[in-house]
């Protein structure tokens, strides 16, 4: 049997020894996220997550088990080539090759140029991905299906690359269901977090979009308009994390942290209510933070 997609993250810690250096390895959030999101809506979806993974054998033979319709490949820039490499094995096993994420984003003809890769989902993608499958599940219009629609680029009948815009609707954060953890191995990560650098650390995304627009990053995934969780929501999460994988720190990965002090206070409180309480690092610059702020943080 096939199944709708398969969602590749192509990083492999056993061909890249910078990430063997640091040996901090953080799943794929937005794989986990579309898988999720892909599941709810009753997909058959899987992820084949290179991190663990020995080399292209083992994506072959990802193929081989699932038989996917349809492989979708994450990548940022410096992945670049390894991306293109799996949609070539991909395309000999017959499949729809898709990328997204933040490099295809930025630069969706870098993709297309290479006749491997059949459309790139640009900026946020689990509203584009679910029209995508859909449209491909009557392969008489597909062509038609896709001309309109937005976030995606693809190659048109003359060979020329066609960005359609970004959508203009985003998804509420709140509605989001919670990345799709299970669908990777977890206990993996925690294993190596453990081992090397004596706690177990899990990644979390509170928000989507930043504000402040630096030209060079203003049309990044999530775009401008700023969106947070409720905080509600993300004690919850915290919640399941630390009684699903008992970890001993978060990691907040989102576009911009800290921005809103209120929010961050208010997080504080209703974990220490819930007893969700966990220490959490970030991404962002500490000597742009109040020290209120970081006084809070380090409450949690
Ligand atoms: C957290 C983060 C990290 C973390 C964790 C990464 C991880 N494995 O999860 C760490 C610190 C490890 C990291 C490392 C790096 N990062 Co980083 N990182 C981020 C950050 C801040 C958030 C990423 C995230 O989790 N977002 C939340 C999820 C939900 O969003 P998402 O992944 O974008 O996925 C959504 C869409 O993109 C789309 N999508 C994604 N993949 C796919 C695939 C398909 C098929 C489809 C249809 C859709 C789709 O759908 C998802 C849901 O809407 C972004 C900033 C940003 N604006 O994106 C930079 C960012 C992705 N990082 C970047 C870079 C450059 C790097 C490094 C190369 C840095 C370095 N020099 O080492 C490394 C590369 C790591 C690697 N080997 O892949 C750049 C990429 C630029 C580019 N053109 O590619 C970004 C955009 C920062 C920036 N503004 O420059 N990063
Ligand atoms: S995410 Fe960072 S680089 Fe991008 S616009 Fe926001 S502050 Fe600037």
């Amino acid at each position: 049997m096939s199944i709708d997609i398969l969602l590749v993250n192509p990083v492999f810690l056993s061909q890249n020894e910078a990430e063997r250096e640091l040996m901090s390895p953080y799943f794929p959030l937005g794989l986990l996220y579309l898988g999720a999101f892909l599941r709810d809506l009753g997909f058959e979806v899987k992820i084949f997550d290179g991190t663990f993974m020995h080399g292209d054998q083992d994506f072959i033979a990802a193929l081989e088990k699932h038989n996917p319709n349809i492989v979708g490949i994450t990548a940022v820039k410096p992945n670049r080539d390894k991306v293109l490499e799996l949609a070539e094995i991909a395309k000999e096993y017959e499949s729809f090759v898709i990328v997204g994420g933040p490099d295809p984003t930025y630069t969706p003809a870098t993709y297309l140029d290479d006749r491997s890769v059949d459309l790139v989902v640009h900026h946020e993608g689990e509203l584009t991905l679910v029209e995508v499958i859909e449209a491909m599940k009557n392969p008489e219009h597909m062509s038609s299906s896709l001309v309109g629609l937005p976030g995606i680029a693809y190659r048109d009948q003359k060979g020329n690359v066609v960005v359609n815009p970004r959508r203009n609707y985003r998804l509420n954060v709140d509605q989001l269901p919670h990345p799709a953890r299970d669908m990777v191995d977890i206990e993996k990560y925690l294993q190596v977090w453990r081992e090397q650098n004596g706690y177990a650390s899990l990644s979390i995304s509170v928000s989507r979009g930043c504000p402040y627009g630096c030209t060079w990053c203003a049309d990044s995934v999530h775009g401008q308009e700023f969106h947070i969780r409720s905080v509600e929501s993300v004690v919850a999460e915290v919640k399941s994390l630390m009684q699903t994988y008992n970890i001993d720190r978060l990691r907040v990965v989102d576009d911009v942290d800290g921005i809103d002090a209120e929010w961050i206070k208010d997080w504080a409180e209703v974990a220490q209510r819930e007893e969700a309480v966990l220490p959490f690092e970030a991404l962002y610059q500490v000597e742009r933070q109040d020290i209120p702020m970081l006084d809070i943080r380090d409450s949690l």
